[in-house]
Parts: C-alpha cells; sequence; structure tokens
C-alpha cells in the first residue's frame, strides 16, 4: 500500500492516509478520490489523474487569475532560481523585494504607500492587527487595543484571524485562545430583502451604523482598528451594501480608528480594479493582501500601510529594529520573482479591464439559474459569483456536494462551502468557457433535485 504507482508523468499516491487535509472532509474524500486528484494544470484547466479535464471555476482557491503554467511567470522562476533563490529576510535585503514593494505602493490607492510581506493570507491578517496595536501605542494611545470584525468575515487561520473573523466552525474549537476584546458588526447578507441582487445591494447601508454603537458602547480610546472584506469572499461572495464601507470609513476616520481592508481575495485582479478599495471608492489604511499577487504559483502576501503607520514606528535609536515582526520568507525572492512577471502581465494585458469586460457575462450567465429547483440566491461582484442552494433536509452540505460532484462529471472544477456552490473564473476565461460553467452547473443542480 505503501509504494507510489505510477501512472503517465504522475506519482499517484497509493496510500492517501498519511496526508491530514486543510479544510477538507478526509474521510470522505479518502474514501471518493475518484476526480479529485489533481495531475496537471496548464490555462484555465486542470487534468485529473484519470486525465479528464475541469475547468478552473475557482481560479484554484481564488489565487490563479491569469491561468496555470504561464510561461512568463515559470521564466521569471528559473532565472531567480539560478540568480539567487533565498536571501536572509531580517537585516538583509534583495533588491527585487525593495522593488517590488514600491510597485504595489505604486499600485495602491494613494497613501498607502509602505509593504510588509508575509506568506500567506493568514499571516497578512495577524501581521495588520500586531502593527495597528503597535501603532497606537507608538502614538501614545496604548489603550486603544480592542478590534473589530464582521459575522461571517473570513480573514484567515490564525488566532488573530479567528478572533476577528466571524466563521464560527473556525472559532468554536478555540475559545480560549482568541483575542479579548473582539467585537463583531453584523454580516450584511438579508435575503429577505436583497436575493438575487446584481452586483452590490442596494440595501444594507445602515448595518454600518452598528460601528457607533460599538464606538459609543467601548468608547474610541479603546478600540485600535476595524477589519472587513470589503467584499466576503469565503462567506460565499457577500458584496457590501452601497454606501456602506464608506459609513465605516467615516466613523473610523471620525474617531482615530484604523480601518483594515482584507484584500486577500479582492486585491490583484478579482474586482476588476487594482484593489477593492478602487472598486469600491473606499481607502483603508492598511490592505492586507495575498493570492493573486503572484498568480499563487509561490506563497506570498503582504500588508501595504499608510505612510503616518510606517512612521510611527520609526522612532527610538537609528541602529535599533522597529517591528519585533517578520518571517523567515518574508519578500522571498522566488516569491518576489513571480509577483514581478505577475504585475507585468496584469499591467500589459490589461487585464482589469478584461475582468470588468467579463463581470457582465458572468453575472448574467450566474443569474439565469435563478429559478433552477431549491436556488435561493446568487449574488454577484467583479469575477465571483455564489449560488445559495436549499439544503436537503436534515443534511446540512450534502446538496453542494452533490452539485459539486455532478459538476466534476460535467468538467467543472467549482468550489462548495455549505450548501453554497461559488466561482470565481480565472481573468483569462473566454466569454464562451463562462457560459458553459454556468449551463454545467445547471445541469448539476437540476440533476440533484
Ligand atoms: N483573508 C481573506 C479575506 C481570505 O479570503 C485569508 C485571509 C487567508 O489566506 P491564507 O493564504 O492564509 O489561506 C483568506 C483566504 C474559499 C477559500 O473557498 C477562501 C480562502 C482560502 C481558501 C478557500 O472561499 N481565503
Ligand atoms: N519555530 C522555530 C523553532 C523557528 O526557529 C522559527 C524560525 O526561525 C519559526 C518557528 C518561525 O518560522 P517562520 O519564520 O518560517 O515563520
Amino acid at each position: 500500500m505503501n509504494e507510489p504507482v505510477t501512472k503517465g508523468m504522475t506519482e499517484v499516491a497509493a496510500n492517501l492516509d498519511p496526508y491530514w487535509m486543510p479544510f477538507s472532509h478526509n474521510r470522505y474524500f479518502k474514501r471518493h478520490p475518484a476526480r479529485r486528484l489533481l495531475a496537471r494544470a496548464e490555462g484555465a484547466y486542470y487534468w485529473t489523474v484519470e486525465g479528464d479535464r475541469l475547468f478552473d471555476c475557482l481560479s484554484g482557491l481564488w489565487c490563479v487569475g491569469l491561468g496555470h503554467a504561464h510561461p512568463r511567470i515559470g521564466a521569471a522562476l528559473k532565472r531567480q532560481f539560478e540568480t539567487i533563490d533565498y536571501s536572509p529576510a531580517f537585516q538583509m535585503g534583495y533588491p527585487g523585494t525593495f522593488r517590488l514593494a514600491e510597485r504595489i505602493a505604486a499600485l495602491a490607492p494613494a497613501g498607502l504607500d509602505h509593504v510588509f510581506f508575509v506568506n500567506s493570507g493568514s499571516e497578512s491578517v495577524d501581521t495588520a492587527l500586531k502593527i495597528a496595536l503597535g501603532y497606537h501605542r507608538m502614538k501614545g494611545e496604548a489603550a486603544r487595543t480592542r478590534f473589530i470584525g464582521r459575522e461571517r468575515g473570513y480573514h484567515g487561520v490564525g488566532f488573530g484571524g479567528i478572533s476577528v473573523g466571524g466563521m464560527v466552525a473556525n472559532r468554536k474549537m478555540f475559545p480560549s485562545a482568541q483575542l479579548v476584546g473582539v467585537d463583531h458588526l453584523p454580516h450584511t447578507h438579508n435575503p429577505a430583502e436583497m436575493a438575487f441582487s446584481r452586483g452590490m445591494p442596494g440595501w444594507g447601508a445602515h448595518l454600518a451604523d452598528e460601528l457607533s454603537r460599538l464606538v459609543a458602547l467601548h468608547d474610541a480610546s479603546t478600540i485600535a482598528a476595524v477589519i472587513v472584506e470589503p467584499m466576503q469572499g469565503s462567506a460565499g461572495v457577500i458584496v457590501p451594501p452601497v454606501g456602506y464601507l464608506q459609513k465605516l470609513r467615516e466613523v473610523c476616520t471620525k474617531h482615530g480608528i484604523l480601518l483594515v481592508f482584507d484584500e486577500v481575495i479582492t486585491g490583484f485582479g478579482r474586482m476588476g480594479a487594482a484593489f477593492g478599495a478602487d472598486r469600491f471608492g473606499v481607502v483603508p489604511d492598511m490592505i492586507t493582501f495575498a493570492k493573486n499577487v503572484n498568480n499563487g504559483v509561490v506563497p506570498l502576501g503582504g500588508v501595504i500601510a499608510r505612510k503616518e503607520i510606517y512612521e510611527a514606528f520609526m522612532t527610538g535609536p537609528e541602529h535599533s529594529v522597529e517591528f519585533f515582526h517578520g518571517y523567515t520568507y518574508s519578500g522571498h525572492p522566488m516569491a518576489v520573482a513571480a509577483a514581478h512577471a505577475t504585475l507585468d502581465l496584469l499591467e500589459e494585458e490589461g487585464v482589469f479591464a478584461r475582468v470588468r469586460a467579463l463581470e457582465p457575462v458572468l453575472e448574467n450567465a450566474m443569474h439565469s439559474l435563478k429559478g433552477e429547483p431549491g436556488v435561493l440566491d446568487i449574488r454577484n461582484c467583479g469575477l465571483a459569483a455564489a449560488v445559495d442552494l436549499e439544503p436537503i433536509a436534515g443534511e446540512p452540505g450534502l446538496r453542494a456536494i452533490r452539485v459539486f460532484e455532478q459538476a466534476l462529471a460535467l468538467g467543472q472544477l467549482p468550489r462548495f462551502t455549505g450548501d453554497t456552490i461559488a466561482v470565481g473564473p480565472p481573468f483569462i476565461s473566454t466569454e464562451a468557457e463562462i457560459a458553459k460553467m454556468a449551463d454545467d452547473l445547471r445541469k448539476a443542480i437540476r440533476a440533484t433535485c
């Protein structure tokens, strides 16, 4: 059982047991591995070990916007490996990392001009929370320690991220390890008011008023930061109501509270702009990013912060470390090389404009599923959309698994979570591919009702 068998050019693990899979139904997967082991990827497609081709409906896990195996990124990685594969992250520097920070700062909204590199979205969130605490402390406001997140928010799986996050399943096992002094804004998904909204719902801006209530309850002098995803991705593409983010910005500005946008999914193109901040016209004080920054080929994430935040740390003797935080692989040259190649492609190929052009195509295709059996809601924004399905009575989650399995059989690899199906197709998708994706999802939904 332990001997790997060779199938084509790919090693197929004969024993699936030792790998403890992340965020997965391990036992179900290991009993039903057919069409779930991916052997190869190119462009907008995967191929399973059985040789079936699957359209990559979620761009990997939202991270491979430019498609797989892009030759420009591959060439950059090869060149980088042969030039300098790793350089120490602390007290030494690799010029390409400085250049990448400069490029990302130039891409970010005006005023956000310093970049701290990490290796994942989870690390970016925990880093941003630490920066927020440090900033207020350096400014003599050490009592500002509270954080405000949002119900159904996903901010990764670090202890900070699950504390400000609002995913019950991610939190309930670890209550004693969560940050103290965290409150949550209500989430903004109210099907009675906004089901089948196209793009931003017109209802719900008033939900941001809850922030004023929390400020009144705790006093602004105790609150460090508010963190939200401009569009909630993991929760199933929950799009901000018109005017909602503006209200959060106003309250934060009024009370000296830092506003952090977690743009791990919305950053680098998914919204048809460099950042959700641009798309929604609201500038936060920090942006966390990961995913599409280097097309998912080497882990990379980061925090973009306003100059005032960076400057607040730059005190004390010049030879002293200002921020006791960082990772062995912060600004890793391989990840950086992939990011430079990705940013080149995003610019040269006009990718943000392409995403904007594809947005109505995806919107129309996905909303054509309205009226299919058990479809409760459909939401979309940028190149992201989700369909809520009526659960099978007494078996929450099973309906979506059934739809997912039907979709696989039809050559589609969507994402399911709970009884929601999410898609975030690659930026390079054609209109025909998006239409086929929606049609295959329709067939899958019909087949499972
Ligand atoms: N913040 C946000 C807003 C995210 O979406 C993270 C932080 C954590 O990033 P890392 O790199 O630590 O996973 C995320 C990640 C899904 C899905 O199916 C979403 C994520 C990850 C995997 C699957 O929606 N988001
Ligand atoms: N654990 C040990 C024993 C370490 O030595 C280090 C880093 O030096 C870490 C954890 C942190 O690893 P990383 O910097 O990759 O996050």
